[in-house]
This record gives C-alpha cells, sequence and structure tokens, in this order.
C-alpha cells in the first residue's frame, strides 16, 4: 500500500510500544500524540467520504499552520483525495481564481479565515462544500473509517500553487509516493532527523518548504512538528522555540535578517541543533553574522514546489558559506549554457535538476509544463556556477542577469559586497537604465538600526571590493521590501520602481 498517509501515521502505530504515545504536534493548541491524530484522521477521512469528496478530486485548503491542517491534508490523502494548501495571504480575487482553477468540490478553512473562505466560495461555482470550523468539528466526531484508498505511488496526492515571483498561479501536481523521497533524501540525509527532534519552520505549511518542514518530515520519523497558526515574526517564532524547545528550525534570509535586526538575544534559540535556510540564497556575511550570534550553524540549501523540497543543499559540518553546496543524495544536476551545452567548472548556466520527486507537471498548463518539466530534467530558471570544489553557488535568478557594459553581472554579487558593509542590513539590486537608457545596477538597502550611512559611501564600498563597472550606480534606502507569499524579495516591482 503506498498511500502517503500510512508512510506518515499508521506506521508509528504499527511500531507497538509507545509508538502512539509520542507527540506530534506541539504549539497553542496543545499536544496531540499519534494516536490522537491517528484517531482524527480517520473520522475526518470517513466524514470527508461521507460529505461526499471522491478519489481525485481537489479540497482547498486555507488554513493556518494547526492540528486541523495536519488531519484535513492526511484525511485528503488517506481517502484519495488531492488536498491543495494555499497561501493564508490570499484576497478574495485570488481565492475565487484557485477555486476556479483548480476546479475543487471542497473548501476547509480555519477561523481566521473564514470571512475570507466564504466570499471566495461565492466565487467559484463547482464548490460543492465549504468546511468552517463548525463542519470540520462535526466530520471529526463521526465514526472512524478504516478504509484506506489503494492509491499506487503515482497516484495523484496533492498540489501545490506557485506563481513564482511574476505570473499566474500554476498548480504544481504531486505523487504519493514523492512524500517518502523528500523524506529519506533531504530530511534523513541531510537534516539527519530523528525522531527525538521538535521541529520548527517560519515559513508556513501551504508552502512547499513549510509542508515539508512542519507536516512531512516529522511525521515520517516520529517527531513532533510545532505549529505556530499566527504569521511568522522573529519575535514570535523565537518565543516558540523556545517554549517548546524546538531542535530543528527552519527559516529564509529574509527571516533571519529580520531576527538579528529585531535585536533577539544570542540565547534565543536554547535547544536549536541545526537551523536551514532555502527560499532565496543566503548571502555569505548573513550566514556570519547569524551563525555567530545565535551560535547554531545554518544549512543553506534551495528547493522548488516543482521538486517538493531541497535538492542542493549545504551539509551540517561542511557548509562553504555564499554557496548552496551540494547535491542532495537522490537527485542529479546540470548546469546548461545558452546553447544548451553542460557548461565546465567556472562557467555559469541554468540549473537543471532530476529526482523522484518532481511533480508530474502544472495543471491545465501545457506550455508552461513543457518549458520546465523537460523529460527526465526539471529547469529551475536560476543561474548557476560550480566551483572545482563542487559546490554549486546561485547567481541569481536566470532573468535577474544584468548586462552591464556588456558584460554579465549577477545581482548576488553585488549584493554580498554591500552585505559587508557594517551599516547594511539587506541589499537587493537590480538592474535600470541609466540617463544614457543603459542598464545598471540599482541598489535597494535596508540599513541598520541608528546606521547614518550614505548613498556614496556605499558606492565607494563596492567600487573597492568587486570590479568597479559592477557598482550600483543609484542606492535606494528602504524599511523593507515587496515579498511574495512565501517571502522570497518580488524584484520584478523593484525593477519597475527603479525604472520610473
Ligand atoms: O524556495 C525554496 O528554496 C524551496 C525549498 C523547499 C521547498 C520549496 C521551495 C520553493
Amino acid at each position: 500500500m503506498t498511500n502517503a498517509s500510512i508512510y506518515l501515521l499508521d506506521r508509528r502505530l504499527d511500531e507497538g510500544e509507545g509508538g502512539g504515545d509520542r507527540i506530534a504536534l506541539a504549539g497553542v493548541a496543545g499536544e496531540t500524540t499519534y494516536a490522537e491524530l491517528h484517531d482524527r484522521v480517520r473520522r475526518t477521512a470517513g466524514g470527508l467520504r461521507r460529505a461526499g469528496l471522491r478519489p481525485e478530486q481537489r479540497l482547498l485548503m486555507v488554513m493556518a499552520d494547526s492540528p486541523e491542517f495536519v488531519t484535513v491534508f492526511l484525511a485528503a490523502l488517506r481517502i484519495g483525495a488531492v488536498p491543495v494548501p494555499v497561501s493564508t495571504m490570499v484576497r478574495t480575487d485570488g481565492l475565487v481564481e484557485l477555486l476556479r482553477d483548480s476546479r475543487a468540490r471542497f473548501l476547509a478553512t480555519t477561523a481566521e479565515f473564514a470571512t475570507l473562505a466564504a466570499a471566495g466560495a461565492a466565487g467559484a461555482p463547482e464548490l460543492e462544500r465549504l468546511l468552517g470550523p463548525q463542519e470540520l468539528g462535526e466530520l471529526a466526531a463521526g465514526d472512524p473509517d478504516d478504509e484506506v484508498y489503494p492509491t499506487a505511488a503515482d497516484s495523484p496526492a496533492f498540489w501545490l500553487y506557485t506563481s513564482g515571483t511574476t505570473g499566474r498561479p500554476k498548480a504544481a501536481m504531486h505523487r504519493h509516493g514523492s512524500i517518502p523521497v523528500v523524506c529519506e533524501t533531504y530530511a534523513r540525509q541531510v537534516l539527519g532527523i530523528r525522531p527525538d527532534d521538535r521541529c520548527l519552520s517560519a515559513a508556513k505549511a501551504f508552502f512547499a518548504y513549510g509542508l515539508g518542514n512542519s507536516v512531512l518530515f516529522p511525521l515520517s520519523v516520529g517527531a513532533t512538528a510545532v505549529l505556530e497558526p499566527a504569521p511568522s515574526k522573529p519575535d514570535t517564532i523565537a518565543a516558540c522555540a523556545q517554549k517548546y524547545s524546538a531542535t530543528l528550525f527552519f527559516g529564509g534570509p529574509t527571516f533571519f535578517a529580520g531576527m538579528l535586526r529585531t535585536g533577539l538575544p544570542a540565547d534565543a534559540l536554547p535547544d536549536v541543533r541545526l537551523a536551514a535556510s532555502a527560499g532565496e540564497p543566503l548571502p555569505a556575511e548573513l550566514y556570519r553574522r547569524w551563525t555567530s550570534h545565535f551560535g547554531v550553524d545554518v544549512i543553506d540549501g534551495i528547493g522548488m514546489t516543482e521538486m517538493l523540497h531541497i535538492f542542493l543543499s549545504n551539509r551540517p559540518g561542511a557548509v562553504l558559506p555564499g554557496t548552496t553546496g551540494v547535491a542532495v543524495p537522490g537527485y542529479d544536476l546540470r548546469i546548461l549554457d545558452e546553447q544548451g551545452h553542460e557548461a565546465p567548472n567556472g562557467t555559469p548556466g541554468t540549473l537543471f535538476v532530476r529526482g523522484d520527486s518532481t511533480a508530474t507537471g502544472y495543471w491545465s498548463r501545457y506550455a508552461a509544463s513543457r518549458q520546465v518539466f523537460q523529460g527526465e530534467w526539471l529547469r529551475t530558471g536560476d543561474t548557476y556556477v560550480r566551483g572545482d570544489d563542487g559546490y554549486y553557488t546561485c547567481l541569481g535568478r536566470t532573468g535577474d542577469m544584468l548586462k552591464v557594459s556588456g558584460i554579465w553581472v549577477a545581482p548576488l554579487e553585488v549584493e554580498n559586497r554591500l552585505l559587508t558593509h557594517p551599516a547594511v542590513a539587506q541589499a537587493v539590486v537590480v538592474g535600470a537604465p541609466d540617463a544614457d537608457g543603459l542598464d545598471k545596477p540599482v541598489a535597494y538597502v535596508v540599513s541598520r538600526p541608528g546606521s547614518t550611512v550614505t548613498e556614496h559611501e556605499l558606492v565607494d564600498h563596492c567600487r573597492e571590493g568587486i570590479e568597479s563597472f559592477k557598482r550600483p550606480r543609484r542606492v535606494v534606502f528602504v524599511d523593507s521590501y515587496p515579498t511574495t507569499a512565501t517571502g522570497k524579495v518580488r524584484r520584478v516591482e523593484l525593477r519597475e520602481a527603479a525604472r520610473q
């Protein structure tokens, strides 16, 4: 039986002695043991079946990270239906678009999003049931149902919407078989996840990164997921880490920079044994500041919603700051130049990845699927270079590279230089035409609290540390950046602003 709910849940109960008494979920909602979660999932699965949800039909979830999220997700998998967690930052129009695009039959929500869900449901004629907290409570009160839908490894399991930093949302369709793959590769072999771990993720579970961190990985080994329903803020997440003794902490560069800016004390993560970063490349300088302040190592990696989780990562004890590390076991990588030839070490090109957690494609997006899913390989859209030491370094999104005076410039190189200035907390560099209409780097900088650094000083700092033509011609000071639902900087917006 390859239904992923068995892999994530029933195996614990089959372990006999104590397996079911382990704590699966912790957080403001209290503790839930594996046996309790198993019971709730079986009841909810029966309730969903009785309510008319059929195998392969979609159930959209606008749900905060909570025991209800985990229960609905697993219950839907169990009956062969397809849960589709979506961003909790979505607005009504966006929700209507997702409901219509996915042709979801059911929509499940937690209390925080009940009004939004009702407004969205009104615009989705194919939706049959809206399940708010009360209805979900009633489903979970019914008789447990032991029938598990006999999915195969290739059966549709769940969808995750991705829009990247531009474009219309596309649903990446994942198989049941992909879940054990990411758990056995990145989680086991890179994080070294153990049953005594307590996983806390700043990235929410509607996002592929958060889904792995807060649901798939901990459940796959009988560990504990620490769930925080509120939007992630540095102080609340740190409070959670302390209160629930988190041992594995997952974040991203923007969040890590925010943790430093907020002035959290050095002992804010007392039990954390390892942190992971993804979403955007972690600049070497930010790595140094963060690890030296909190005394916890961070392994930077890159994943994609289409790959379900991380396929390229640094390793604990073997981090090369400023790089994304090496391929995760189970994945192959290659870098191709513009002609489609394999780029030698030191030559940048577009990164391609191959592995068994690749989505089967985008729902109802033929052209986009063909561009990204190229046979066994997936085109990441990121420009990378591999060093002679085998480590991979990200130079940015392939479309974000700038050509200055006829030479390619990686925004990340300029950003990394800016970050070495003590007054700079964060830096994002985009291209914009100068007075002659020629593309030149423009920097958007968040400065450290209390700093009085000037544009001139930062330009001079870059002129010294990198080739002069790469220096930003303008520096714009900002308090924060526009970000996507998953916390990535929306460079496209900064680029538009810089062009005005
Ligand atoms: O953005 C990432 O690096 C990432 C990591 C894990 C899973 C999904 C994504 C998009």
